[in-house]
């Protein structure tokens, strides 16, 4: 299956008709289409697919543990097949579509990797569903408890536990998966850029494809503001107790603090209680997503929030700073030079990535990205073209035939 084919038959699968956007959580009859489609392309190629306590699937060219016994552990490409909602085609897809199509290069060369080759699909990157990014990549490696992922809820009050067991996994295998890791001797994840480095790098010339560099530190809060129910007709200004008027102080104050501190903050998601329009709402709930070049600035954004808030927000997730192995980077750089022999962009990152988890795990681990001319991610308008993207699959093929 190509390139070109392996994408169409994904193209349909959780799209939005009316806005051309994807919706495809964690642990859904989607998401059981999206891992049906994985396995079917393993088993195309003859792949051992195997299934980790997270729920992560691999797909193995040979058997790892020999690989680990002869202390020679695997190479693993891959990326995430789920989305934020009505997110774009291309984040986590393009990684996971790339990497197949890379291992079909390399076989049509004859080129034998020294190693086992293997390609993951991470569950739930997003965390659209039950609020925690990279929950299958964090719980492969402990980052994310495992009784704090089961009870974890989605909006509909589904437990992260209950949804895996709808699906067939069961919920009491979540936790560090140390043969998984143990199988893993190096990670290399292939993603449509979230900007548009890749479009002004080379003095505006372009690039199609560049290597990562390092990830912003970033996390994510929940604040729950509190009011009083009451008449939106009946009730005085001066007795109102409106937390949507409090959250309004908390959306301008966390603007004014990323611009203060060269950070970016985004409250992205709102719940209003009982959100009735002549009702003046007792309670919002709402998220806040900050990131920075320092965990400095993040911290300052956070601090203001709270400040304006009258209250603290409560962490919900946090990923430090990401800094991928420099010798690795300077390598994929040199590696996948432009036909002037100048090494590949190096980019920094603010999005996160399950790269960023397994390199905080200590598992060598980089990146590259592919040239997203409108530089828009987590909307239908993402997009990189198909020349593009055919070159990140050689770009990824030539990584795999110098590290594998
Ligand atoms: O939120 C992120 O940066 C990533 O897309 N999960
Ligand atoms: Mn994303
Ligand atoms: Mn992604």
């Amino acid at each position: 299956m190509t390139f070109g084919g392996m994408w169409a038959e994904l193209a349909p699968v959780g799209r939005d008709a009316a806005t051309g956007g994807y919706h495809r959580f964690a642990w859904t009859p989607t998401d059981a289409v999206l891992r049906e489609w994985f396995r079917a392309e393993a088993q195309r190629r003859s792949l051992d697919v195997t299934t980790d306590r997270a729920g992560n699937l691999w797909a193995w060219t040979a058997d790892p543990d020999a690989a680990v016994a002869a202390g020679r552990p695997g190479l693993v490409l891959g990326s995430h097949l789920d989305s934020v909602p009505d997110g774009g085609a291309f984040d986590g897809p393009l990684g996971v579509v790339s990497a197949f199509a890379a291992l079909d290069l390399l076989r049509a060369r004859g080129t034998e990797p020294r190693r086992p080759l293997a390609i993951a699909c991470f569950a739930d990157e997003e965390g659209a569903r039950f609020g925690i990014a990279c929950a299958g990549s964090r719980l492969l490696t402990g980052a994310l408890d495992a009784d704090r992922a089961r009870s974890l809820t989605d909006a509909g009050g589904v437990s992260m536990a209950e949804a895996l067991a709808a699906a067939g996994h069961d919920p009491r295998s979540l936790g560090r998966d140390e043969e998984t890791l143990r199988r893993i001797g190096g990670y290399l994840e292939l993603h449509v850029e979230q900007g548009r480095g890749l479009a002004h790098a080379r003095d505006g010339r372009g690039a199609a494809v560049g290597v990562a560099d390092a990830i912003w530190p970033h996390g994510r809060w929940l604040l729950d503001l509190r009011g009083r129910a009451d008449h939106a007709g009946t009730t005085r200004l001066a007795d109102r107790d409106d937390p949507v008027l409090t959250l309004a102080g908390v959306v301008t104050r966390a603007r004014s603090a990323a611009e203060r501190h060269g950070a970016v903050a985004t409250v992205g998601r709102v719940l209003v209680h009982p959100n009735g329009v002549n009702a003046i709402p007792s309670r919002v709930t709402a998220w806040l997503d900050a990131r920075g070049p320092e965990e400095s600035a993040v911290r300052a954004v956070v601090a203001d929030v709270a400040d304006a808030a009258g209250t603290a927000p409560d962490e919900e997730s946090w990923t430090p700073s990401t800094v991928f192995d420099p010798a690795l980077r300077d390598r994929l750089a040199a590696l996948l030079a432009g036909p002037d022999g100048a090494p590949a962009p190096v980019l920094p990152t603010a999005a996160g990535h399950d790269a960023g988890v397994l390199a905080a795990a200590g598992i060598p681990s980089g990146m590259l990205f592919v040239r997203n001319p409108t530089g828009t991610s987590h909307s239908p308008e993402e997009h990189a073209e198909e020349a593009d993207c055919l070159a990140g699959v050689s770009a990824l093929a030539r990584a795999v035939e110098a590290l594998a």
